[in-house]
């Protein structure tokens, strides 16, 4: 039986139609290209080629964003009726915050970026007055708190996925910095030790957010959107850190 013509003419595949979750997620990860990992001042900050006050000018400033993690979550919960997903999203919150008493490994993530702060030599004070914070930081940080109070919930979760690509950027500073920078204390390495497992963990929830809602090409094409929003603001903060901070800044200007 000869087959039909029409049975060996390969439909086109329509333009339209949602990928399937598998595709999806592959989607999203293949935008790591973009990720502030490949960022020359972040290269060279892993590579161990910045000098002491670079890595404190990076420190300084990525304490912005890190202070700026609790009020973008809590937009988020603000936002959120899901008592289900509240109920999960609040641990992004705590770590940051802290638990119980608040004391040691329940200090939370912006204590121990407080310490990472001072085993790079820079003061409680230095960091908690912002005073090193660059206008560009603070413009990128900004822009992504007031995306999560103003976008539906689930969109403002979608831009938490960078952290598909933390891991990897969290184990390169474990594996070089002691060499590297080894005049930073270790023990101010420990916030890079704690994401790691963090952000596996708020990845699996944030992609299952993603999966769900993301229910049309439409809305999948719409989270890629909201991933390259994040992406560019994490690639900024470097745009700017690194312009501040040359190598041949002036003695008096260095944090
Ligand atoms: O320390 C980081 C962190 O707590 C978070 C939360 C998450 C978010 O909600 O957007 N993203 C994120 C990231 C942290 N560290 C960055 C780094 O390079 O150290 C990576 C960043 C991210 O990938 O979004």
């Amino acid at each position: 039986m000869t087959p039909l013509l029409s049975d060996r003419i390969a439909t086109p595949p329509d333009p339209t139609a949602a990928w399937t979750p598998l595709e999806f997620e592959a989607q999203l990860r293949a935008r790591e290209s973009g990720y502030h990992i490949h960022h020359p001042f972040n290269r060279r900050l892993n590579l161990g080629e910045l000098q002491a006050f670079q890595v404190r000018g990076w420190v300084a400033n990525r304490f912005y964003y890190q202070l700026c993690i609790p009020l973008k979550d809590a937009a988020i919960l603000s936002n959120c009726p899901d008592r289900e997903v509240r109920r999960q999203w609040i641990a992004r919150l705590l770590d940051h915050d802290g638990r119980a008493d608040h004391e040691g490994s329940n200090a939370g993530g912006i204590e121990a970026w407080t310490r990472l702060g001072i085993a790079v030599g820079l003061s409680r004070e230095d960091l908690w007055s912002q005073k090193h914070v660059l206008p560009g930081v603070r413009f990128a940080v900004d822009a992504y708190v007031n995306f999560a109070r103003q976008a539906p919930w689930q969109e403002a979760a979608i831009s938490s996925l960078t952290e598909l690509f933390a891991p990897k950027i969290h184990a390169d500073r474990l594996a070089g910095w002691p060499s590297h920078y080894p005049w930073i204390e270790p023990e101010g390495l420990d916030y890079f030790r704690s994401r790691i497992q963090l952000a596996s963990r708020d990845v699996e929830h944030g992609l299952e957010i993603a999966t769900s809602w993301c229910d049309s090409r439409a809305r999948q094409e719409r989270a890629l959107q909201i991933l390259q929003f994040k992406l560019d603001i994490l690639w900024s903060m470097l745009d700017a850190i690194e312009r501040a901070y040359p190598d041949d800044l002036r003695e008096d200007a260095r944090p």
